[in-house]
Parts: C-alpha cells; sequence; structure tokens
C-alpha cells in the first residue's frame, strides 16, 4: 500500500517544476458531506512587508523563499526567517483583529501549518479553503500547490501527490493589496480584512468523486399531474458505468443512473403535489438528500421551491412575495472582524428576523457559507453578489477573467441552497460601453451557469429634476429585477423624500437594493442633527413612506443591518472608521431606526 503512494509521489516530482504547478481542482460541492480533518487552528505567521520570503533583491521570485521553511543544517548557515519561532494566529481571522499592529495593514502576510498524514491507496486528498483575502499562493512540503485570486470564494487542490507519510507542512503567503484591476477595485467601502479568513480543512475523497451536483424543482405546470425534480452531477472524471443514485428517503423517491463518457448523468424525479411541502419563509422545509457514486455516499438537506418573475412580481412558489429585506456585511456581530462560524450568522440573522424580514441582501461579495446555510434553515431568502463594485477596470480582460471566476465560484458552492433566489453581478457601476460589454458579459455567464434564479445588479438612479427620479440602464435587458440604491435624505435632498416620484420605464419587479443614513448609537438630538439616531429615525420615516409610491415595488434591503468597519470613514467621535449607518451598532445595540423599519414590514 504505502509503497504504490510513494510511487505516484516520486513520478510527481520528476514530472513537476519546482513552483510551478497548478493542483487547484473545480470546486467540490458540498465540501461539509465528506470526512475531513480541519486545518483551523493556531497558524505561525510572518509579516513580510517587502515580499523579502518571494522575491530576490533584483525583484526576482527566489528559488529560497519562505515557502521552503527550511532551517539551517549547519552551525555557519544563514536563515533569516523561522516559522516556527514567529507568532501564532487563530485561523480562520482576519489579521487585521488579531494583531493590533495589524490594524490597518494591506500587505504580504506568510502562515505555516503542519499536519499529520497517512498514505492512502485509494483515496485522494483535498486541501480546501472556504476564502482567503485577496491573492494567496499555497505550497505543499516545499511544493506549490497553486495559485488564488479573489477573496470571498472557495477552492480546492488536490495535494494528493504532494503529502508524504508523517508531517507535511502548508504554507500560505497571502497579500492584500489593492490595486486598480483588482475585484474590488482599488476603493470600498469596507475594511480590507486580509487572511486565511475561513476554514482549512483537508478533505478525503475516492479517487472518482462526485465534483458536482444539483437538485431543483421544475416550475409549476398546471397541466402535469406530478411535480418533477431534475437531478443531474458530474464526476471529477470523464469516466462512463459509475452508478450514481439519488435518494430522498422521506419521499420515497429514489434513482439510479449510470454515468456517460462525460462522466455525467441526469434524471427526473416525479413526486405528487400533495407530498412534497415547497420550502419557503414560513416553512423552510429541508429534505435530506442522499446521493452516492459507487459505493460511498454523502448526504446533504435541500429544499423545494420556485422563483420567477411576472411583470412587477416576484413569485415564490407561484404566489407573490414581497421582499422584507436587510443588506448586511460579512462581520463579527459584536465590533469589527470577518464573521465566519454558523453562531455569528446566527446572531445576525437573527436581529433580521426581528426586524421581521423574510429577506436579506449579502453585500458586497460571497459571504461565509455558514450564513447561507443558516439562513435557509431559519427561512430567509438571499441575494449574493460578487464585488464588481464602482470603478472596474471594464477594458482588462484578466479583471474579467476574474470577476468570472468568482461569479462560477459563488454559484458552485450555493446552487443547491433552496433560500438563494437572486445572483447580483455589480452594485453602482459607472455607464460606459466597456462597463455595459462587461456587466452584459457576466449576466450572460450567471444564466448560462444557473438559468432557474434570477439575474439583477444594484444600479443608479440615473437622473433626477423637479423631483422625478428616472432609471435608466442599458443593463436592464440583462436583468430579471431591476434594484438600485438612493440615499434622498442622506448624500442628496434632504428633507425632500416626501416630495419624490418614480419613474422605472421597466415592466420588471423593482427592488430599492440601498437606503438609508448614518447614526452614531446613544447620541439624541433634534431630527435634523446628522449623525443622531432621531436625524436616521426620521429618514426611515420618510424613505418608506416615499417607497410605497414606487409602483412594483417587490422589495427593499435597506443600508444595513450593523454598523461596519470602512477605511472611508474618518470623522473622529461619530464614525471612527465605522460606517455608521446601520440599524444596529458595532455593540450589537439597536438604534431607534430599527424599529421603524419592523413597524413598516410588519405592514407589508
Ligand atoms: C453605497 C454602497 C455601499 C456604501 C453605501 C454608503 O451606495 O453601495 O457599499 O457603504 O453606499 O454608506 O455610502
Amino acid at each position: 500500500m504505502k509503497h504504490f503512494f510513494f510511487t505516484i509521489l516520486l513520478m510527481a516530482t520528476a514530472v513537476l517544476p519546482t513552483g510551478a504547478a497548478n493542483h487547484e481542482v473545480p470546486l467540490i460541492q458540498n465540501v461539509c458531506a465528506y470526512e475531513s480533518v480541519s486545518l483551523n487552528g493556531d497558524w505561525h505567521y510572518i509579516v513580510d512587508v517587502q515580499e523579502e520570503g518571494y522575491y530576490d533583491y533584483r525583484m526576482n521570485p527566489t528559488r529560497w523563499g519562505f515557502f521552503q521553511n527550511a532551517k539551517p543544517q549547519r552551525p555557519e548557515d544563514l536563515i533569516e526567517y523561522d516559522f516556527d519561532k514567529s507568532p501564532t494566529m487563530q485561523i480562520p481571522s482576519d489579521w487585521n483583529t488579531q494583531d493590533e499592529r495589524l490594524f490597518f495593514y494591506e500587505g504580504t502576510v506568510w502562515f505555516k501549518k503542519s499536519f499529520q498524514a497517512v498514505p492512502m491507496e485509494d483515496h485522494r486528498m483535498l486541501l480546501y479553503f472556504g476564502a482567503v483575502n485577496y491573492d494567496c499562493r499555497v505550497w505543499v512540503n516545499g511544493k506549490e500547490a497553486g495559485h488564488h485570486v479573489g477573496g470571498f470564494t472557495p477552492f480546492n487542490y488536490d495535494i494528493s501527490d504532494l503529502i508524504k507519510e508523517g508531517e507535511n507542512v502548508v504554507i500560505v503567503k497571502v497579500d492584500n493589496k489593492r490595486h486598480a484591476e483588482d475585484v474590488p477595485t482599488q476603493i470600498f467601502d469596507w475594511w480590507n480584512y486580509g487572511g486565511i479568513t475561513r476554514d482549512v480543512r483537508l478533505v478525503k475523497v475516492t479517487p472518482t468523486y462526485l465534483e458536482d451536483y444539483n437538485l431543483q424543482l421544475a416550475k409549476f405546470d398546471a397541466k402535469a399531474k406530478k411535480r418533477q425534480i431534475s437531478f443531474s452531477a458530474r464526476l471529477n472524471k470523464k469516466e462512463s458505468g459509475h452508478k450514481v443514485t439519488v435518494f430522498i428517503p422521506e419521499l420515497k423517491l429514489e434513482q439510479q443512473l449510470t454515468t456517460d463518457a462525460e462522466g455525467t448523468v441526469s434524471g427526473t424525479l416525479f413526486v405528487a403535489p400533495k407530498k412534497l411541502q415547497l420550502w419557503s419563509p414560513e416553512n423552510p422545509k429541508l429534505y435530506r438528500v442522499d446521493i452516492s457514486l459507487d459505493t460511498s455516499i454523502i448526504s446533504d438537506s435541500i429544499g423545494f421551491r420556485t422563483i420567477e418573475t411576472r411583470d412587477k412580481q416576484i413569485l415564490l412558489n407561484g404566489q407573490p412575495i414581497f421582499l422584507k429585506g436587510i443588506s448586511i456585511h460579512n462581520e463579527k456581530p459584536n465590533g469589527g472582524g470577518r464573521a465566519n462560524s454558523a453562531e455569528d450568522a446566527h446572531t445576525l440573522l437573527g436581529w433580521a428576523k426581528e426586524l421581521g424580514c423574510n429577506f436579506v441582501r449579502l453585500a458586497h461579495y460571497p459571504h461565509h457559507e455558514e450564513m447561507v446555510r443558516e439562513a435557509e434553515k431559519m427561512g430567509i431568502l438571499v441575494w449574493s453578489e460578487i464585488p464588481v463594485y464602482w470603478t472596474i477596470a471594464w477594458k482588462n480582460l484578466k479583471t474579467y477573467e476574474n470577476a468570472q471566476n468568482q461569479l462560477r465560484d459563488m454559484i458552485a458552492r450555493d446552487h443547491n441552497r433552496a433560500n438563494v433566489i437572486i445572483w447580483s453581478i455589480a452594485n453602482e457601476t459607472p455607464h460606459s460601453q466597456e462597463r455595459d460589454t462587461f456587466l452584459g458579459n457576466l449576466a450572460q455567464y450567471a444564466r448560462s451557469l444557473d438559468n432557474t434564479r434570477l439575474i439583477s445588479m444594484a444600479m443608479e438612479v440615473t437622473g433626477a429634476s423637479n423631483y422625478v427620479n428616472r432609471l435608466n440602464d442599458n443593463m436592464n435587458k440583462y436583468v430579471d429585477v431591476v434594484s438600485f440604491n438612493q440615499y434622498i435624505g442622506w448624500y442628496r435632498d434632504v428633507n425632500d423624500a416626501p416630495k419624490m416620484k418614480w419613474e422605472i420605464p421597466y415592466n420588471k419587479p423593482v427592488i430599492v437594493s440601498e437606503f438609508g443614513g448614518g447614526a452614531k448609537y446613544g447620541y439624541h438630538g433634534a431630527k435634523n442633527q446628522r449623525w443622531t439616531e432621531e436625524f436616521q429615525e426620521n429618514l426611515y420615516i420618510e424613505n418608506t413612506a416615499m417607497l410605497d409610491k414606487i409602483e412594483g415595488l417587490s422589495g427593499t434591503t435597506p443600508w444595513i443591518l450593523k454598523d461596519f468597519r470602512s477605511p472611508r470613514r474618518v470623522l473622529p467621535d461619530v464614525q471612527d472608521y465605522y460606517n455608521r449607518k446601520g440599524l444596529v451598532s458595532d455593540k450589537g445595540e439597536k438604534k431607534k431606526a430599527f424599529y421603524i423599519l419592523k413597524q413598516w414590514y410588519e405592514k407589508k
């Protein structure tokens, strides 16, 4: 057994030039279902301001980088770093809140973790990262496993050929410097938390495994006597003849299929409408689904529902629904820092529930997977988006590819979640021909990956005169739902909300994807005094009344649930590097406006 493993290892070493390998494999579906070892916990780290550990003094990548994890072998050896003598940090986390020296730091930090492995003849090992912000390179035992760009989506490497029996070392170089051609770009209104911000796992898979599978309830057809659930799956290899079975015990539904030459299967399950409980905010019913491949089996919890639009309405399970939403950043409920657990998600979503929400906008990038899964259990619908935000480098092909990859991986991770109903591809982007091409392509790509959900993007009011606000955006043709952000009462037209009228010339549902204003919790005064809770309260009273006049309004996600960290918010004693538009403070205290929105939602 051992012998076999080491043969593979030697072959791999012979063909791969040092440092130039790419072991990345397409994202595995439902990683939590597999046997895995968590690599969370203490990791040693080295802050590397000038990337001494990667480039030589001529700025060429060096063979002697920190990824070697070198140790002096002889007394005279010169090695100017030592992971094991460097401090440790809890992973997952952002470094900004773990080490006070790194609060404002944007640059490179190296991380190191050791783990034990045993040779396995009949299994492969994937190294899975929930997210690393932003640019990261990973080495296993001194060999590069891959390079990943984009701070909010998961990725995995097949490291079976890089590991050895006994102690193994993973080194991760993380760089969160901002650049104009990145996604997001150089400026954005949230904290650029750096680090290995989500879970790391070693996942055991069979050599042939289910790379992806999809279950989806077909749209209701009045003539059909049965409801249809489509099922498809893809192996990681193009191998025919494998048995794939899908089984939903509670519905007594089972189907066995055999893979074709592409390594894929597809089939349909039929169920009597009366038997199937649909997922909805009132009844977030999830069914256990077992999917087996040959002799291995994994389980998921899946809900069934339909989502579509009819003229200006959004229909969930065929019925019109008003989306009572709130925007949320992926930040911890108490203070700043990246949220990274089911507990964090539960607290944040609990506040949303208290507000009366049935919907959340997870802004401005894909959130932690637990956020989506918790929301699904709690009956909360989700808008999920990628960080194509403000001034993207529209003409740069690499920027497009990057955005497209992030979109692909967001959809790959969550396409079996019943509560996700909207993929949003951009936020407040400046109009131009190049932007239209970029976003048009992204929208079409999203639809090609998933034509069962709605596509949107947060647009802006494009013209306002005599208190008439107009929306005119060429991207209208690509979206199912017209969404826009507006800040009447805060950035513009303070006191004029009652006079506002709206012209939205599209026969599509409308979501106001942002509105709001700032208040410092506990600061009280007149309603025209900026930053008081009363100012924010009045803004919510006037804005909600104004929104009631928008024809075809199908939902709203005010900005924002909780005060969040932003380097753009520098006003001393008020902001102190927090955007204060939260309905709850950074410590979770509810402001007066919270209750205005709650009351409005009670009536909706
Ligand atoms: C916006 C952005 C959001 C900002 C918000 C604000 O329009 O979409 O990211 O945080 O305004 O507070 O200005």
